[in-house]
Formats: structure tokens, sequence, C-alpha cells
């Protein structure tokens, strides 16, 4: 898979080159290229932003070098959607991190300043994509955002263990707690189910655990996944118990 990315920041990705998406880059399952606006100015200043039209605060980035980036990255690579990074895009989620994974490549416009002129979303972008509500610098961690989530899912990056893993654990449930050496830690002992070597009773427990945390803290999740009778009878005990707990640290208290 290829990533162009167009960006006044171009040194920020260096952060690209460590991990699973570093591995990814090198191993040429993904490639790199960015695209610097700055390369693209014409005047002394190297200028990259402009005043907006109808005053008020901030800057806007200038049109003449972004247009020129855009236009250099599009023709080294025809086939590529541009994807404008902003805060008024489609909330990404890992829905739409698969549906990417699928592509050949992808141009990724970072914005910065106030953002970009509106008459280059109209013309030269074909999707615009947020990472959440809440206020970034820019659009440079948000494309890494993606790239990291993106990256992960092509093919062989991951161990055939992790993304068997990543298949039945991305299911819309939390992830059941871990637990690792000592077995006593401060006062608190690790489940003892987990010392059992009963593999069936560790896989239940911990679909139960996992069904109780996403619906103590994200209900929203249950509303749009469907119950197997297992995971349904699991949900039921773990809610008794919960209740049952929760009553009788009240009564302590
Ligand atoms: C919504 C806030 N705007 C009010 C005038 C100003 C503004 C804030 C942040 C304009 C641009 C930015 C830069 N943010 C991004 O480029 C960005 C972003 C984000 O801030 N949050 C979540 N996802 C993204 S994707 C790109």
């Amino acid at each position: 898979m290829r990533f162009d990315v167009i960006t006044l920041f171009p040194e920020m990705f260096c952060a690209m080159e460590s991990g699973v998406t570093g591995k990814a880059l090198q191993g040429a399952q993904a490639e790199l290229h960015l695209w610097n606006p700055r390369d693209y100015t014409e005047d002394v200043h190297r200028t990259v932003d402009d005043r907006p039209y109808g005053g008020g605060p901030g800057m806007v980035m200038k049109v003449e070098p972004l247009k020129q980036a855009l236009e250099a990255a599009r023709e080294a690579t025809p086939k590529s959607r541009v994807i404008h990074l902003t805060p008024q895009g489609q909330r990404f989620d890992q829905r739409a991190a698969r549906e990417m994974a699928a592509r050949e490549g992808i141009i990724l416009l970072a914005g910065r300043y106030e953002g970009i002129d509106e008459r280059l979303v109209e013309c030269c972008v074909d999707e615009e994509w947020s990472i959440g509500d809440y206020v970034l610098s820019g659009g440079e961690l948000a494309a890494m955002v993606i790239m990291d989530a993106v990256t992960r899912l092509l093919p062989g990056v991951l161990g055939h263990e992790e993304s068997a893993l990543q298949d039945s654990y991305m299911n819309g449930l939390l992830d059941f707690p871990q637990y690792t050496r000592p077995d006593e830690l401060q006062g608190r002992e690790v489940p003892q189910v987990l010392l059992s070597g009963d593999h069936e009773a560790i896989r239940r427990w911990r679909l139960k655990q996992a069904l109780g945390r996403t619906w103590i803290r994200r209900p929203d999740l249950l509303e749009q996944r469907q119950l197997s009778d297992e995971e349904r009878q699991l949900l039921e005990e773990f809610i008794r118990t919960h209740q049952g707990a929760s009553a009788s640290s009240q009564e302590e208290a």
C-alpha cells in the first residue's frame, strides 16, 4: 500500500519509522511519500499561509503551493483518492481502517492553521475524515493515526496469531483484563480460573469479563451488536454478580 502525505511538517513523519508501522514500511508492504507545499512556493519568503477573506483571527493555507503539491502527488499516484484530515470530517474508526487497507494507496492531506480554501475541498478532495472530537494543531497526527491503524491490517504485517486475535477481538467488545506474574501483587491475587489450566473455563471467563466491561463502560457498543445465546447468558451472570457485589459494598459502607 502507498501513502502520500501533503504536509508542511514532513519531519514529524520520522515517528513512522519505528514499531509495527515502521516494519511494514520497511518491508515494502507500505510506502510513504511526503509532499511539502513549501517546496512549491515561488516567492523569496516561501510563503505557505494567507489571510482569510472576511477577516478574523488566524490564517488559511495559501492556495497555490498547496494546489501544486496536491497535483504533484496525484500525478505520482493517480488511482489514490484524496483524503482531507479535518475536524469537520467523518469519524475514523476500525471499519474505515479496514476499508482503507483494501486500497492500493491513499493521499492524506494534512491541514495547518485554520484550514484550507473550501474551493480546494470542492475540486480536489474525495473524502473528509476526523479522528475524534478534540482539537489538534493540524492534520499530521491524524494522518499518522490513520497510517498506523491501516498498516497493521496489511497482509503479513502481524503474525498469524496476532491477526487472528485482531479478527476475534475487534468484534465489538472491549478486551478482557490481563494478568502476569507474580500471582499475588500487594495482596491482590490473579483470578484462580486463569491458573486452572482449564482452557474452556478460561475462554468463558474472559468472554464474560469482556461482555461485562463493555456493558459498564461502553453500552453503546453492546447496542450495536447481536449477542449469541452463550454471550447473553454470560452477561446475565456478570450483571447478577455485579449487582450483588455493588449491593454488598453499599451495605458495608
Ligand atoms: C474546530 C476548531 N476550529 C475552530 C475555529 C479551529 C481549528 C482547530 C484545529 C482548525 C483546525 C484545527 C486542526 N485540526 C486538524 O487539522 C484535524 C483534526 C483535529 O483537530 N481533531 C480531530 N481530528 C482531526 S483531523 C485534522
